[in-house]
């Protein structure tokens, strides 16, 4: 079998999406997701030039061959465009060999672990009440474990408030829409959030926060001490990880759990945080840290360090993504959580896919190859929309971390 060529569909159904369609002399074919939210079109192109034209008539069983390929073949290495690019090709050449194999993907990665794959959802709300209804339907809807983020008093805009429940977007048709912080009143904030969500819901329920990188460490660390007595499963990208060094100050301060990696495209983004034991959770995911094939090294060096996975799982990334997500989570044996964040019946019309939900856990379903379709048909008639994540100012007007 050699691969013959390759299509890049770019759709909006919904948002924005990138896919890698790969087709093989035996009339195979593999997807990979390629999207990397309010970028998109830098990926397309880049598949399309640089790296469609380097895959035909290869074995599409070799699969580290091609991926050291597109990795070590080109001077200029990593990055988000670069690594999203080559997990595209990387879970599409796994989908390829389930479906020649007639087996599920996690069987080529040595199987289940496990029976099903824990899932978080989102609840948010504009303010505490409506947080805590939000929280109280996704209980209903069976999730056991929930993150939760409210508008903050006195901020214009805090992360993560979306504007229906169940379909948070961030990313907006148009300009980049400048939003507003302040890290003063988030943290007076955040303890008062969590104390009311003990109170009201016990300690049953795994509760999680997502700081979306907007503190220092010693900021980190002074709310990770506040937040400990409410026992949160993970504090979420407390701080910028481009020094990884910093988490050692906050891991002088709390022994609030740590989850760090979405924004990480490789390896070498997590190595220190990994080998010191300065996080608890790593977050990397399939499509942007180059594939399934990355992403099981990351988790084989996490496990000795006690690390688990828990890779992220919003919108933006595609079901083609989620399905690949999936295989690698029930195989994994240091897995942990999956971020699961639902796509709108739009979205998951244009991609059928055999995973399944059900009373918290996530099931990839045992059809060969990742189980995940693209309706083509359908895609057409979602053009691509352009769309960028909002940007951040704190409230004198300097720019700060979105
Ligand atoms: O595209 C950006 C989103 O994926 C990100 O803001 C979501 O932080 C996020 C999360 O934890 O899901
Ligand atoms: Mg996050």
């Amino acid at each position: 079998m050699k691969i013959t060529g390759g299509r890049v569909i770019v759709c909006s159904p919904g948002r924005n999406f990138v896919t890698l369609k790969l087709e093989t002399s035996e009339g195979i074919h593999g997807l990979g997701d390629a999207t990397l939210n309010g970028r998109e079109l830098a990926v397309a192109s880049y598949l399309q030039d640089h790296v469609l034209p380097l895959l035909v008539d290869r074995d599409p069983f070799a699969i580290e061959d091609i991926w050291q390929y597109l990795y070590k073949g080109a001077y200029w290495r990593r990055g988000p465009v670069t690594m999203t690019a080559i997990a595209a090709v990387d879970t599409a050449l796994w989908d390829i060999k389930g479906k020649s194999l007639g087996t599920p993907v996690y069987n080529l990665l040595g199987g289940r672990s496990r029976t099903g794959v824990l899932v978080y959802g989102h609840a948010n709300g504009d303010s505490v009440d409506n947080a805590m209804r939000a929280v109280e339907h996704y209980r209903e809807l069976g999730y056991r474990a929930i993150r939760v983020q409210c508008a903050v008093p006195g901020v214009p805009s805090a992360y993560g408030v979306g504007k229906g429940d169940l379909y948070y977007e961030p990313a907006a048709r148009g300009l980049p829409q400048e939003q507003i912080w302040s890290t003063d009143e988030y943290l007076r904030f955040a303890p008062v959030l969590f104390e009311r969500l003990r109170t009201e819901f016990g300690f049953d329920l795994r509760l999680l926060h997502d700081a979306h990188h907007r503190l220092t460490p010693i900021e980190a660390g002074w709310l990770g001490k506040r937040l400990e007595d409410y026992r949160l499963f993970w504090l979420e990208d407390p701080v910028p990880a481009e020094l990884q060094e910093g988490y050692r100050l906050i891991r002088q301060h709390t022994t609030v759990p740590i989850a760090v990696g979405e924004v990480f495209d490789s390896v070498y983004d997590c190595l220190q945080l990994i080998t010191e034991q300065l996080i608890d959770y790593i977050r990397t995911t399939v499509v942007h840290a180059g594939g399934i094939t990355h992403l099981r090294k990351i988790a084989a060096i996490a496990e000795p360090y006690h690390v688990l996975t828990g890779s992220h799982g919003a919108t933006d990334l595609s079901p083609v993504c989620m399905a690949a997500a999936l295989h690698f989570d029930i195989s994994v044996h240091n897995f942990g959580i999956q971020e699961y964040m639902r796509h709108t019946p739009e979205t998951d019309a244009v991609f059928p896919h055999a995973y399944t939900f059900s009373d918290g856990y996530l099931h990839p379903g045992d059809e060969p190859g990742l189980g995940v379709e693209i309706d083509e048909e359908l895609a057409e008639r979602y053009p691509y929309r352009p769309a960028y994540l909002p940007t951040n100012r704190r409230v004198d007007g300097t720019v700060h971390s979105w």
